[in-house]
């Protein structure tokens, strides 16, 4: 019963333009074969050819050791910082005085350091911790707006060897509270306050809530941003800009073991608690440092930015790790996407000249419905590569940005990966392959990805199943913060031996992969089992709707049904002919099985505040039930109550 069907079609396949190819990494497909048939079948020498490009303090010598499976050892022997690879290794050249980090923030200040001050404000930081008591083997919760201190609050954390804990700076008290305890965490690195839609986070004051009662945080340092009053604890808090003005601006890089944690990031599941991924230096930074290479083909001159939120994997690994590792100019900016004009995201590429911008499928979609009027103001001619990852991209959000955004000349990178896995997995290279819109393309260099069937078999072509990574990849994470089985449990048990973390997928016949949404939510309609993405991808694709989720509801007959939320554009009228209109569209599209049982209109879906639409949240409304489940990762709780509330 694992099979998902497949409906969608797509002919349209879009190639990189002669001056994109002529300019990237790699672009012709032999050399890209003969890399990727490398990695696959002599992993070692791929992976220790590749790591000799970090500067290593002590060399490895053995690549991998999977003896101990699922608990991966890469790159024993070794010593590194994660910290001098993303700046002390460029201080010595051309880089030394070339920006590292041009942040904007949301009132419009803009701040700059280059590698050589960005060193110097680590190292600062660095020391500062030190003089508290903070040190190697210890846990740093970190709870801040998207401010420049923020990377190099993680940045000192590597620099000293004390593993970092982000926690995003929009999570409750509550949350920061179960995550600072669960890593037994000494220290914590907030700001008094953040900027978000032109309001005041009151971060301090959520800290100060988490750290009630429990005594093993003797230190809180706190960044000044908004400078609101904060409550005061002497013993324990400390203002950063002070703490960094007494501090030397020398700080020797901790040597770390390879296998050594570099940090912990929580992701919640649909149920339990929160589980703190483990990542390490070698093997992450490694495949932070080539992801970013090849799949963002980075060039000297490039202007690199990513708009997620530091406290996501995307933050750590492709604005802060992975960029930087590369000696990029990195644009970080702090506010919402539309504050305060619907352009902000555009102006930010014109102001800044951003040749390759990263971001997510949500956010595309916001700026369809907001019309191409705004990113038309702006001028994008310097944009050479977009990204997308998050969730997966329709077809129709995908020619819009290539086309509104992009200008149909830039290449769109769809990259599929998760927390877990560290680094992006599933890309096309952007120099290399023609792009489908909708489909994430070819495994990475090393990545053996396979879709399979419950019992472990290998599909055919175009057979929707599990998505699988049959061999470990130096970015794998190594483990769930103290939980040693829920790590075997939930990675590794639904077919043995093989990396499953709950996406359904199809490979089509010239062995693209299409991610076709997480198995959970797949809908099975008369023992057909349907993909959510599919159905979505149908019905975004008709002009007048922006969004759209589905879900599963019990239903007498088919087993299932499929209920669809579905947001529509400003000007358009709902009524119950758009429902007729828009249910045979999905009949056209891909068939009458897909077709919604039931659709309802709403302003807004709810999303986490990565930007995931929750469908869980939306099976319970569906079904008419009381909510279940947790729903503190939730953007905006208000919007699950509207959906409860005015149904029309
Ligand atoms: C990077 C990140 C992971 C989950 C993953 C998928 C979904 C991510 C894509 C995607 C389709 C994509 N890490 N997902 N990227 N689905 N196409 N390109 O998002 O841990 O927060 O989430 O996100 O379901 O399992 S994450």
């Amino acid at each position: 019963m694992s099979q998902i069907e497949s409906l969608l079609h797509e002919d349209r396949a879009f190639p990189p333009t002669a001056e994109f190819k002529s300019a990237a990494r790699i672009s012709d497909p032999a050399e890209y074969a003969e890399m990727y048939r490398e990695s696959i079948l002599d992993p070692e020498a791929f992976w220790g050819r590749m790591a000799r490009e970090l500067p290593w303090m002590v060399d490895f010598d053995k690549v991998l050791d999977w003896s101990d499976a699922p608990f991966a050892r890469w790159f024993e022997g070794g010593k590194l910082n994660a910290s001098a690879a993303c700046l002390d290794q460029h201080l010595e050249g051309p880089r030394a005085h070339k920006t590292a980090i041009r942040w904007e923030g949301e009132p419009g200040d803009v701040r700059e350091f280059t590698y050589t001050e960005l060193h110097a404000e680590v190292s600062r930081c660095a020391n500062a911790l030190k003089a508290r008591g903070t040190k190697k083997g210890d846990r740093v919760a970190i709870y801040m707006p998207m401010v420049p201190e923020l990377a190099v609050a993680v940045l000192a954390c590597a620099r000293i060897g004390a593993a970092h804990s982000v926690i995003f700076g929009g999570f409750s008290s509550k949350a920061l509270r179960d995550r600072i305890q669960d890593g037994d965490c000494s220290t914590v690195i907030c700001a008094d306050g953040g900027w978000r839609r032109g309001k005041i986070l009151p971060l301090k004051r959520e800290v100060d809530a988490a750290l009630e009662g429990i005594d093993s945080v003797h230190t809180v340092l706190v960044v000044r941003r908004t400078e609101q009053e904060v409550a005061w604890f002497k013993e324990r808090d400390t203002w950063y800009h002070e703490a960094l003005a007494a501090a030397d601006a020398e700080c020797a890089p901790e040597p770390m073991d390879s296998e050594d944690l570099l940090f912990l990031l929580y992701t919640s599941g649909s149920t339990g608690k929160p589980k703190g991924i483990m990542h390490t230096t070698g093997g992450y930074m490694v495949g932070a440092y080539l992801s970013a290479r090849f799949v963002f083909d980075l060039r000297e001159d490039d202007v690199y930015w990513c708009s997620a939120d530091i406290g996501w994997i995307t933050g750590h690994s492709y604005i802060v790790y992975g960029p930087l590792s590369n000696g990029a100019t990195v644009v970080m900016y702090e506010g919402a996407p539309t504050t305060p004009h619907p352009g902000r995201f555009w102006e930010i590429c014109e102001k800044h000249k951003v040749t390759v911008f990263y971001t997510a499928p949500t956010a595309i979609r916001t700026f369809m419905r907001l019309g191409e009027e705004h990113p038309e103001k702006f001028d994008l001619s310097r944009l050479r590569l977009l990204g997308s990852v998050g969730e997966a991209i329709n077809p129709e959000a995908w020619i819009w940005y290539r086309r509104v955004i992009g200008g149909d000349r830039c290449p769109i990178v769809d990259t599929w990966w998760q927390t877990e896995t560290g680094s992006i997995m599933i890309t096309p290279l952007p120099g290399v392959h023609d792009t489908p819109p909708g489909s994430a393309m070819r495994p990475f260099f090393g990545v053996d990805a396979v879709i399979l069937d419950e019992a472990g078999a290998e599909l055919p072509a175009n057979q929707g199943g599990l998505l699988c990574i049959k061999k470990p990849w130096p970015s794998m994470l190594r483990g769930i913060w103290g939980d040693e089985q829920r790590y075997r449990d939930t990675y590794w048990s639904e077919i043995p031996g093989v990396y499953f973390a709950g996406d359904g997928a199809r490979r089509d016949e010239q062995g693209n992969f299409w991610i076709m949404g997480r198995v959970d939510d797949v809908i099975n309609v008369s023992g057909h089992r349907l993909s959510t993405m599919e159905v979505e991808s149908a019905l975004v694709s008709h002009p007048k709707v922006c969004e759209a989720a589905v879900v599963a509801r019990p239903d007498e007959i088919t087993g299932q049904a499929i209920s669809a939320f579905v947001t529509v554009g400003a000007d358009v009228e709902v009524s119950d002919e758009l429902r007729v209109e828009l249910g045979e569209h999905v009949t056209q599209e891909i068939g009458k099985l897909a077709r919604p049982r039931e659709m309802r209109f709403t302003d807004a879906l709810p999303k986490t505040r990565s930007g995931k639409i929750m469908r869980r949240l939306l099976r319970d409304v569906a079904a008419g039930t009381e909510t279940s489940g947790d729903t503190s990762t939730i953007e905006d709780l208000s919007v699950l109550a509207k959906l409860r509330g005015d149904e029309i």
